[in-house]
């Protein structure tokens, strides 16, 4: 592969990126990964992973995706081991030419962890509709197009999420109870089957790269399927 770095530039994205880096900074035992894939250049794209597991999560992954025709891409799934009462936390961000045009950001439940978002509220003035694998999402999943005036309800609405998550990990014990175990387990199976059946993800990935890379790529790297 042709290797042209390209250059981070996008605010938000990285705002967002520290704002997560910060709050996953002060998780119990974490440790760092290294891959394959830690950065990926093409010649009009540069892909940067970084990932982690700790206490209580088998993966926490953050992505920055930026090619030379002016998309941006910030992704971050923070994945439980299946043996704690975790959710799963999940937040996007798609910027093409310096607009906004997809935020989400959701703490997506798992059998039997209650918590609840319903206190923190935030208002956007543009709300996208889900596809349908949405429903993986839980009912305070935010999925909105974002003007320059909203970037920092954005990030404080991904931090309160964030904090309540992370305070969620810091208490879960590892449980001994192999059944919730397995249902949460299928819970986390159907988040990442519902997650690939994504078609705009696979799409600009194949743009990028070739249709086997992307699909290789979608499986193995962003929604990698929990070992038992
Ligand atoms: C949408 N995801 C998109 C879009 C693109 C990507 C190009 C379309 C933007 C738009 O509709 O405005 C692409 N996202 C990527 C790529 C990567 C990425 C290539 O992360 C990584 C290399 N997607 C996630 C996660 C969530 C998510 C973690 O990766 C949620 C927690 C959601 N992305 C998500 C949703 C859509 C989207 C719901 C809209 C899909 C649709 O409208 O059909």
């Amino acid at each position: 592969m042709n290797s042209v770095k390209l250059d981070v530039t996008s605010e938000l994205c990285s705002d967002l990126s520290l704002v997560i880096r910060t709050q996953i900074s002060k998780l119990p035992h974490l440790e760092e990964l290294f891959s394959d894939y830690d950065e990926v250049h093409d010649n009009n794209v540069s892909i940067y992973n970084r990932m982690w597991n700790a206490k209580g999560l088998r993966k926490l992954h953050i992505e920055r995706a930026v090619t030379s025709k002016g998309i941006e891409i910030l992704h971050c799934v923070l994945f439980p081991d299946p043996e704690f009462p975790i959710p799963i936390f999940g937040c996007d961000i798609v910027e093409v030419n310096g607009k906004v045009t997809a935020a989400i950001v959701d703490v997506s439940p798992v059998h039997k962890v209650d918590y609840s978002l319903g206190y923190i509220k935030y208002d956007f003035k543009k709300y996208r509709h889900l596809p349908e694998w949405g429903d993986v999402f839980s009912p305070w999943c935010k999925f909105v197009r974002l003007d320059e005036s909203e970037y920092v309800n954005f990030l404080s609405l991904c931090s309160e999420y964030l904090e309540v998550f992370c305070n969620i990990v810091r208490a879960a014990e590892r449980e001994t109870d192999w059944v919730n175990t397995m249902k949460r387990y299928d819970d986390q199976l159907w988040y990442c089957t519902a997650q690939r059946k994504n078609k705009k993800t696979e799409a600009v990935l194949s743009q990028w790269f070739d249709k086997s890379w992307a699909t290789k790529y979608i499986q193995n790297v962003l929604f990698d399927k929990p070992k038992l």
